[in-house]
């Protein structure tokens, strides 16, 4: 079988996703998800001027071959850019290989570990009351786990209190929207939504919160510590992890599950803190960590070390890669949870797929490949739009993290 072609498609029915499409001689056409969020088009170019040329005629079936031409090949490793146009291929030819085997992506993994996939949707309010009728809202839709986000009196805008459909965000003039943090006003707010929470739902329902990057170790120290009475799920992103020596530090004062590695590209990212065990779950994706054959080592290598698998599931990620996501869900031994944050209809209308959402768990579905295709004439109706991820600062104008 020979790579005949590979189309690079980016569109935006509603926000903008970055598609691979592999064709082959034989027929056979694959589809991965290249999508980097505020930065699309410079993993589009990366694919259409870099990548593309040196594929055409290789063997789709050798996707190991070609993963490590493309990372090892570059001379420049790693980075969002390069791992993102990697895991467009890597799961475009993935997608191949089980059709050529007419089977579902899982079964070639290994088969099914589980019958189903549980995963965790978003409930926020700008008020800790709205938050709670939000997390009320997800249980009555089935959901066992929810992740729960309240807006900080003071602050005008706050992580995962807009509308959550995570549409693109830029400002009038196109470019990144500010927002401003405190970690002061921050901290105190967080154990009170969860104390209402836990008052109003009770113990069952898996709760898990985000503090997207923007603490120091002891200030994530604190907050663990405060949210034990929770019994959260998982407290995510707490530092910044480029440092995975910061996260020693909160392992040693709490025992509130951590979570990490949705930015994450590689299997150095997150080698440490695995190695560690200074995380109970990883949060590696399909599209950022170089696609399934780079994500299922990364799975592997965790479950050595007790950590358990938690993909990033935000709707800045494209249904292929929720798709191809699900599979790895379905298979890997040490399987935790998968994040769902849901979908438009605008979204779904271009990405056909084979996935289902029942009572709070996923299926990838039984469809040969990993089931989710791109359809080219509707995706042709949304053109892309240039946005950003929002940029934060502190109170006093210092750049932080968002
Ligand atoms: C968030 C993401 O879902 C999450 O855990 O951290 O929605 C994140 O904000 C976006 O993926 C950034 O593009
Ligand atoms: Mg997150």
């Amino acid at each position: 079988m020979k790579i005949t072609d590979i189309k690079v498609f980016v569109t935006c029915p509603g926000r903008n996703f970055v598609t691979v499409k592999v064709y082959t001689d034989e027929g056979l056409t694959g589809v991965g998800d290249a999508t980097l969020n505020g930065r699309e088009l410079a993993a589009a170019a990366y694919l259409e001027e870099h990548v593309v040329p040196c594929l055409i005629g290789r063997d789709p079936r050798m996707s190991e071959d070609i993963w490590h031409y493309l990372y090892r090949g570059a001379y420049w490793r790693r980075g969002p850019v390069t791992m993102a146009a990697i895991a467009g291929i890597d799961t475009a030819l993935w997608d191949i290989k089980a059709k050529a085997a007419n089977m579902p992506l899982y079964q070639l993994l290994g088969g099914a570990s589980r019958t189903k996939v549980l995963c965790y949707t978003h409930a926020q309010g700008r008020e800790i009351g709205e938050a709670v009728d939000a997390v009320g809202e997800r249980m009555s839709q089935g959901y066992k786990a929810i992740r729960a986000q309240v807006g900080i009196p003071g602050l005008p805008d706050v992580y995962g209190t807009g509308d959550g459909t995570l549409t693109n965000t830029a400002d009038d003039a196109g470019l990144p929207k500010e927002e401003v943090w405190s970690t002061t006003k921050y901290l105190p707010r967080i154990p009170q939504l969860f104390e209402e929470i836990r008052a109003a739902h009770g113990d069952e329902i898996h709760l898990l919160h985000d503090a997207h990057h923007r603490l120091t170790p002891i200030e994530a120290a604190r907050l663990g510590k405060d949210l034990e009475p929770f019994r959260l799920f998982w407290l995510e992103d707490t530092v910044p992890a480029e440092n995975q020596d910061g996260f020693r530090l909160i392992r040693q004062h709490t025992t509130t599950p951590l979570a990490v590695g949705e930015v994450f590209n590689t299997i150095w990212d997150c080698k440490q803190l695995i190695e560690e065990q200074l995380i109970d779950y990883i949060r590696a994706t399909c599209v950022h960590a170089g696609g399934p054959t780079a994500l299922r080592r990364i799975m592997d290598f965790a479950g050595l070390h007790h950590v358990r698998t938690g993909c990033h599931g935000a709707a800045d990620m494209s249904p292929i890669c929720l798709g191809a996501n699900l599979h790895l869900d379905l298979w890997a031994p040490n399987f935790g949870i998968q994040e769902y944050s849901g979908y438009s209809e605008e979204m779904l209308s271009v990405f056909p797929h084979a996935w289902s959402f029942e009572d709070g768990y996923m299926h990838p579905g039984e469809a040969v490949g990993h089931g989710v295709d791109f359809d080219e004439e509707a995706a042709a109706k949304h053109p892309y739009k240039r946005a950003y991820l929002p940029v934060n600062r502190l109170e006093d104008g210092t750049l932080w993290h968002w």
